[in-house]
């Protein structure tokens, strides 16, 4: 068994809405059964959550408690912005100055929050900072205040991780910074020690990335702090049981993390609707330790001879003997 080191998002652990069905597919679970749910799952070690939503002022030492109780890190540590409909036109982006700040405040509030959890990253998903229309934002602004905000979040406490997350559309029709090479862009403009990227493996294929080129980006400046597992059919951000859509993606993935030396976290961000959230996040877990018991099954020095050779056909051969051919 390969040791990484898995955490858990603890929003798709209780009912999950679409537009249709918008009660959810199932009851939904409080806070504490989610934390219990997920500690219970065989290779799980961390959790992720968001603020001021699932975790709350009144709630967050308690939490606290109970993740220690159940051995559990805090993994990921949230501002939950798009989530409340002030922030409809925007986040660090909004044309309202007093929403822009905000959006700030509740960032460094959940910051402090963070530093009390021990958590080891906190995200921050553009989510809202947005457009659903052409001429509705002021572009040279809204990156302006964008870069602003993200820097000034970070000279909060230069001792808490960021890291941005991109995805290319859902909820707005188009998100700032849409694609790695945006967030790269931006990072290291900003170019601040505890700010990295978050690479959403799912996000990535919505926007037709090939992983491992994703991954490289990011791991060449050493700002790949964190990623999110789960899969897709490259139409829409299907958070589907890892592997199970893009196989020879996710194994290739795979293949570079392990090459970059990556050792952060492996987060399930899944959205299983019908599926019991267990058996989802169980077999995404599964997926991945036997995607390098796959990879395994080929010396590297293979592959590397295909680097220097660019043969295809051998590459063709080395997918059957993968696959057990
Ligand atoms: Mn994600």
């Amino acid at each position: 068994m390969r040791d990484i080191k898995v955490s858990c998002g603890i929003w798709f652990l209780g009912a999950t809405s679409d537009r249709f069905v918008r009660a959810g597919y199932r009851p939904d679970k409080t806070i504490r059964e989610r934390f219990e749910l997920a500690a219970s799952i065989e290779g799980v070690q961390g959790l992720e959550m968001h603020y001021p939503t699932e975790v709350t002022d009144d709630t967050y030492k308690d939490l606290k408690q109970l993740a220690d109780d159940l051995g559990m890190e805090i993994v990921q540590f949230c501002p939950h912005l798009w989530v409340d409909p002030k922030y409809k036109f925007g986040q660090f982006t909004n044309p309202d100055p007093a929403i822009r700040q905000s959006a700030l405040d509740l960032a460094k509030r959940t910051t402090d929050i963070a530093q009390y959890m021990e958590a080891h990253i906190m995200v921050y998903w553009p989510a809202q900072d947005g457009y659903d229309y052409p001429f509705q934002i002021d572009h040279r602004r809204a990156l302006d205040w964008l870069v602003e905000n993200l820097a000034a979040w970070c000279d909060h406490n230069p001792e808490q991780k960021i890291a941005v997350e991109y995805k290319a559309w859902e909820p707005r029709s188009r998100i700032l910074l849409p694609t790695i090479g945006h967030v790269m862009t931006i990072v290291n403009e900003i170019n601040r020690p505890n700010l990295g990227v978050n690479i959403d493996v799912g996000h990535a294929f919505m926007m037709k990335e090939n992983l491992a080129e994703s991954f490289s980006l990011a791991c060449r400046y050493g700002k790949l702090f964190h990623t999110h597992w789960n899969d897709n059919w490259k139409l829409f951000d299907d958070d589907v049981i890892v592997g199970t859509v893009n196989l020879w993606e996710t194994l290739e993935a795979l293949f570079w993390l392990d090459e970059w030396g990556y050792d952060g976290w492996f987060g399930l961000d899944l959205f299983p609707y019908r599926e019991d959230p267990a058996d989802a996040v169980r077999e995404s877990i599964r997926n991945l330790q036997f995607g390098y018991e796959l990879l395994d099954r080929v010396p590297r020095e293979a592959w590397y001879e295909v680097f220097r050779s660019a043969d295809a056909a051998k590459i063709a051969q080395l997918q059957r003997q993968i696959l057990g051919g």
